[in-house]
């Protein structure tokens, strides 16, 4: 369930609210499960600046399992609305990053993307065969995953959604993919082999390396904030490793 102020927020979107609450209700899955702390400068910002008026607020727990569970909605000047989520891996297990963006601009969800993407390269057939089952048939509008998105899997999943129906549809797809990393997780044990924990380190590194030379996302930012803040909140707070 979810715990604290981001049940508080005035979010006005029941799609948004939603997957908000689903991510809540998996993560609760999870062993050990327990908030960290972060810097506080970065934990809720709200501004009300000439520049526009934006929020963001930011949950972060730790489980069995993982080092970083984010999540983050933010708001800007009431046309642009963001639901960000990242579990990131203890690399002593082999579990894959959970993934998520969803941006939806007046009213429209211009990207919508999924994935559990790899921090090995021996690909586990056991979650590659799970996502694959996965109906993704009924969307109209699939999205290119950009050059720097080579460290997503296969079963990526990246569209534009066009209708309700459509977002339900996409719901419903990050709740299996939530499924399958919960049921994963819950019985994979750790893996003290050194050479592997190198290896899913730098999976790590470059998920967060890949993930910053997505210019849309300091785009967004530097239009509210100044550029030092910018690439001190991309670095420690969403792709930190
Ligand atoms: C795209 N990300 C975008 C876009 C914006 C943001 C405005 C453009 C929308 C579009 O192309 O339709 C902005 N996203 C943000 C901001 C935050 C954010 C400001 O999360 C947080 C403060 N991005 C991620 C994660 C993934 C991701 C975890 O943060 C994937 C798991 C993907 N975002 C992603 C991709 C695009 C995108 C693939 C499309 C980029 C492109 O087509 O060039």
């Amino acid at each position: 369930m979810l715990t604290n102020s981001l049940t508080k927020t005035k979010l006005s979107d029941p799609f948004i609210y939603s997957l908000l609450k689903n991510i809540g209700s998996k993560r609760s899955l999870l062993d050990k499960l327990e908030s960290i702390e972060i810097n506080p400068e970065f934990s809720n910002i709200v501004s009300n600046k000439e520049k526009g008026q934006l929020y963001i607020e930011n949950q972060f727990h730790k489980a069995r399992g993982f080092r970083k569970l984010h999540v983050e909605v933010a708001e800007f000047s009431n046309n642009l609305k963001i639901l960000h989520c990242v579990f990131f891996p203890d690399p002593l297990f082999n579990i894959p990053i959970f993934g998520m963006d969803l941006v939806k601009v007046n009213n429209i969800v211009t990207a919508a993307i999924v994935d559990l993407s790899p921090v090995s390269k021996k690909i586990n057939k056991e979650i590659d065969i799970s996502l694959k089952k996965i109906n993704k048939d009924i969307f109209t509008n699939k999205r290119q995953i950009p050059e720097w998105g080579n460290i997503f899997s296969k079963n990526v999943f990246f569209a534009s959604l066009k209708s309700e129906k459509e977002q339900d549809a996409f719901y419903e797809i990050v709740d299996e993919y939530l499924i399958t990393l919960v049921r994963f997780s819950q019985k994979i044990l750790p893996d003290f082999n050194e050479k592997n924990i190198e290896e899913r380190i730098s999976y790590q590194k470059k998920y967060c390396a890949q993930q910053m030379k997505n210019e849309k996302t300091s785009l967004v930012l530097l239009k509210y904030f100044e550029k030092d803040w910018v690439d001190k909140y991309i670095r420690e707070i969403l792709f930190d490793f």
